[in-house]
């Protein structure tokens, strides 16, 4: 009793070291609301979207409702990988909320990222315009 004891605590001890060594400090879960819908905000600012690693669980509706804060800059918001089934561009005009809807259906990391490029400059992506859903 005492042996199961200690090894328990041993491994609960280990437990929080494991999982954070893994986990990303800036991943934020996607609640699950009551109707089934899986919702989240994301503020779209020059250049980058916050949060920035979203966790979704995959077969449940993602809605994001993507919130441009900037004054004159467009951006869009892009998640493309087609095989996944996740094929989204949606403008997002400067100072405009668009919402984003998709089931992702396939567990893995994609990246959400705004592909907006002026002429010669660096694209939005580029320029960390770039973030991260993962599909569990
Ligand atoms: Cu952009």
């Amino acid at each position: 009793m005492l042996y199961v004891l200690a090894v328990g605590t041993g491994l609960l001890a280990l437990l929080p070291i494991i999982t954070c060594a893994a986990a990303d400090p800036f991943a934020v879960e996607v609640p699950l609301d009551p109707d089934g819908i899986q919702r989240a905000v994301v503020e779209a600012d020059s250049y980058e979207f916050s949060p920035r690693h979203l966790v979704v669980r995959a077969g449940k509706p993602v809605e994001l409702t993507v919130r441009s804060v900037t004054v004159l800059v467009p951006h869009n918001v892009v998640i493309d990988d087609p095989q996944s089934g996740l094929a989204i561009k949606e403008e997002i005009p400067a100072g405009q909320t668009v919402k984003v809807t998709f089931t992702p259906t396939v567990p893995g990391s994609f990246a959400i990222y705004c592909d907006k490029k002026l002429l010669f400059f660096k694209s939005h992506r580029e320029k960390g315009m770039e973030g991260i859903l993962e599909v569990r």
